[in-house]
């Protein structure tokens, strides 16, 4: 065993990606880092020390592709996103650097095993869900395709809370992921932005005589830089994530002449730095609050003003050519303020005219839609952005004056219209329509699946795609083989490489190659031993976890995502409900030994979505305590579903849930998780689901309910949940029982309102679908009675999945939307 403690020179190659600098380096960090001997290093100390060491070999390749970037000149992308879901990152970036051998190694030298450490990892849980998970992945990806691709973002302190079960109830807590230190982030205590708030706007003369504006008397909060290496695949191209932390100003280090005013001036600073204190841990409704709209402006003011900052250090001050070399991605409309923050710094600090400076922003920008749902389109009180940002909402007016001018020469008289299409809402209390914004703001507006695009062009956009039918355009979302299939599942990972090589993991398409394996017995025999391990993995886990034995030789059922109606966990609630009278009625029947796995958070201000977590948990009391299940069926909840807990889950699925109201779904993106680990799709003709079964084959996929179409003329002609519970014996019955108390002895209307609005509304549709989906679960157990018809199934879907790849994602934009393209180094 090496000793730790020993100084001694660096050794050249002490950067090297091998087992024997790495055992020098991890004595020299441990040491030197972390200030400990081997003797009284903790597992954390040694994990820190492992990272530490990884950083270093990191940075020297995000330095140097940091210049080769500047020395090509060429076109920065810049992914605008207030969340990031990045989970745990030294499993990933081991695996990119293809070091993971040598640290296991180099780790076993001093006694320590790598996945212990692994396990000590916080889960960097910077996001609510898809929308920033989806944003980690195409990091990853950009990185990958060495294309010049910088992520921007916030640096919470407190990401996503961390939900527990007290007595079948979600509660919240927070979260404090930054307890240990980050050891991968480099603070920048250079890299420092003024932002301001408040004040009033001037207008003055220039000396040419021109109207100009100025904003005074403002309050400044500094936004700092943390920057965290984002590494490719098996390539030397390491870009960066900044994140900002709010910094009070020194403009409030006044001069205090008591120690009342002394402390008061302190407590102010301190306020201001709560700016970046906690992520919003809502993913629809949660809006009008100050401090959120502040964080969206702390964040693009930041990033902004960095972005210029950069393009001006490399090609001087000819604003002219921001757009060749500046293409400024929003993730959804939360950072849309960007477009005026970048509007008003070229009109205010460079002097621009408005033709050229609106111009050169709507050329610079391009915004991606995540939801059509009403109640889920951000919406500011006019009142609020004039108090916070009085130059910005009279950037915005104008920008509305000019736009609405157009609709009106186009459309003359058209009120209607206008009102439609207007930036600000005149209905309730006047509102920014950040969406309309976003939508005017940019030269490119893309969906996140077929459907969801065609929808956007035929509603919520409709009147914009009238007037600017290029604009719009479909990229279909993708995830990361690299964390989701390669690092997450390594039996299935191995067997696939065994199979057609290694190449896959940079290139899905490559799993193509395994059709032919599909009809081979072996092949089958031995996904099915790799699905049975991960399975076997996941019962000890919940064995561990909830005290629940599961069996890894029943159908694994998975729904895994945020609590949300229109996702309707509430559906699949009613099937188990149903599934499990059908099975008490007759102990003979035995369709498919079925363990129905949910997991997912609820917003904490939403209660109907508490209350579904509250029934599933009553629900899989009664059913996993009824010894006349006798195996038959069991339920279970996994508490704190995140990054982590997914790549536990979804390797372990046979069946995926993706049961939302066609129509709702943007996208999704656990549904191309979940067939990359060969779960078959039980689904809706929603989001991409409509494109996963084209790509997978109909047959091979398990589809049910109104398809998008149906559903809004349902709707439109008048829709009566209460007679599909009068027609439905068993519907009635699962609902009777629910409503009755039967899963809730000791409160038994705990569940009457929920179930009394789903019969006097529905508004997903649950009991319109029912009939359906319950049929097609049918299906679905008779088609798990064929182990082998089930696994040539699973291995088909594998192989088909290629398209879902989020380097095709990140393709897609680099050539529909940014313009950009690899930049290769050495
Ligand atoms: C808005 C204002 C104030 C506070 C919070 C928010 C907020 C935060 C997060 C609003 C929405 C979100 C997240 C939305 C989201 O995750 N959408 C999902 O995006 C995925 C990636 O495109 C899609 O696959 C999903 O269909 C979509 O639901």
């Amino acid at each position: 065993m090496a000793t730790p403690g020993r100084l001694r020179p660096f050794p050249l190659g002490y950067l090297g990606l091998d087992a024997a600098s790495l055992t020098e380096a991890l004595a020299d960090k441990l040491v030197h880092d972390i200030g400990k001997d081997g003797t009284h290093a903790t597992d954390r100390d040694w994990l820190h020390a492992v990272i530490r060491a990884v950083r270093d070999r990191l940075i020297e390749r995000a330095l140097e592709t940091e210049r080769a970037y500047a020395a090509a000149g060429v076109r920065r992308v810049y992914y605008l996103s207030m969340e990031y879901l990045l989970g745990r990152a030294l499993g990933n970036a081991l695996l990119n650097l293809d070091f993971e051998e040598e640290t296991r190694a180099a780790l076993a030298a001093y006694g320590r095993e790598l996945e212990a450490l692994e396990g000590l990892e916080e889960d960097a849980a910077l996001g609510n869900g898809g929308l920033g998970r989806l944003a980690a992945c195409i990091l990853d990806s950009m990185a990958t395709l060495r294309l010049p691709g910088y992520g921007y973002g916030i640096r919470y302190e407190y990401g996503l809370f961390r939900q527990r079960i007290e007595n079948g109830e979600q509660v919240e807590y927070p979260e404090s992921w930054l307890r240990y230190g980050n050891p991968w982030e480099f603070p920048r205590p250079e890299r420092l932005y003024p932002v301001h708030f408040g004040g009033r706007v001037e207008s003055y003369r220039d000396a040419a005589g021109r109207l100009r504006f100025r904003w005074v008397d403002t309050e400044e909060v500094i936004a700092m830089a943390y920057d965290l290496p984002v590494p490719g695949w098996r390539t030397n191209t390491v870009n960066t994530l900044r994140l900002w932390g709010a910094k009070a100003s020194r403009e409030l280090d006044l001069r205090a002449f008591n120690a009342g005013e002394y402390v008061r001036a302190v407590e102010r600073k301190i306020e201001s730095e709560k700016l970046t204190a906690v992520l919003y841990p809502d993913d629809t409704t949660e809006r009008g609050r100050e401090l959120r709209l502040r964080q969206e402006h702390f964040f693009v003011s930041a990033t902004v003003q960095d972005i210029l900052a950069r393009f001006r250090q490399e090609h001087g001050d000819d604003l002219a050519r921001l757009p060749d070399k500046v293409s400024i991605q929003l993730n959804d409309t939360h950072p849309a303020l960007a477009i005026v923050e970048l509007l008003r710094l070229l009109l205010d600090e460079h002097g621009l005219d408005w033709d050229t400076a609106w111009d050169l922003t709507r050329r610079t920008c391009s915004y991606t839609n995540h939801t059509l749902m009403p109640e889920a389109l951000e919406r500011w009180p006019v009142a609020l952005m004039e108090r916070l940002l009085p130059r910005h909402l009279q950037l915005i007016y104008e920008i509305n004056r000019r736009f609405l001018e157009e609709v009106n020469h186009r459309h003359p008289g058209d009120v209607t219209r206008l009102r439609a299409l207007s930036l600000i809402d005149e209905e309730g209390g006047r509102s920014v329509r950040m969406a309309h914004l976003a939508f005017v703001g940019s030269h490119r507006v893309n969906g996140v699946a077929r459907l969801h695009t065609r929808l956007m062009r035929e509603t919520l956009f409709r009147g914009f795609h009238e007037l600017w039918p290029e604009r719009i355009v479909n990229v279909t979302n993708g995830v990361t083989p690299r964390r989701w299939l390669h690092h997450a599942n390594r039996p299935l990972a191995s067997l696939i490489s065994s199979r057609i090589g290694h190449g896959w993991v940079g290139a899905l398409e490559q799993l193509a190659r395994l059709e032919p394996a599909a009809e081979e017995a072996a092949f089958r025999e031995a996904f099915r031993a790799a699905k049975r391990a991960c399975k076997a993995r996941l019962a000890d886990l919940v064995r561990e976890r909830l005290g629940i034995a599961i069996d890894p030789d029943s159908l694994y059922d998975v729904q895994v995502k945020r609590i949300h109606e229109y996702k309707r966990q509430l559906l699949n609630v009613l099937h188990v409900v149903t599934l499990y009278n059908r099975l008490r009625a007759d102990p003979h029947y035995e369709p498919a030994p079925r363990t129905v796995i949910l997991a997912g958070k609820a917003a904490p201000g939403y209660r109907v979505a508490k209350l579904i977590i509250r029934l599933i948990h009553d629900v899989a009391a009664v059913v996993n305590a009824d010894p006349a299940m006798r195996g038959r069926l069991r339920v279970v909840f996994v508490p704190n579903y995140d990054v982590t807990t997914a790549e536990d889950i979804i390797p372990a699925a046979d069946l995926s849930e993706q049961i939302s109201t066609a129509g709702t779904e943007a996208s999704g993106t656990g549904c191309m998780k979940l067939g990359l680990n060969g779960a078959l799709l039980i689904g809706t003709l929603d989001g991409a689901n409509i494109e996963i079964r084209e790509a997978v084959g109909e047959g091979n996929v398990f589809t049910f309910g109104l398809d998008a179409d149906a559903a809004a003329a349902l709707r439109a002609n008048g829709y009566h949940p209460r007679a599909r519970y009068e027609a439905e014996p068993e519907l009635k019955l699962a609902l009777d029982m629910i409503r009755g108390g039967h899963f809730s002895p000791g409160e038994p209307d705990r569940y009457a309102a929920l179930v009394e609005s789903l019969l006097a509304r529905d508004r997903y549709l649950v009991l319109a679908d029912y009939t359906d989906y319950v049929a097609c679960q049918q299906r679905v157990a008779e088609a798990w009675r064929d182990p082998d018809g089930w696994s040539r199934r699973a291995v088909l879907t594998v192989a088909r999945m290629g398209r879902f790849s989020s380097d095709r994602t990140v393709r897609d934009y680099a050539e529909r939307v940014w313009g950009v393209r690899p930049v290769p180094h050495e």
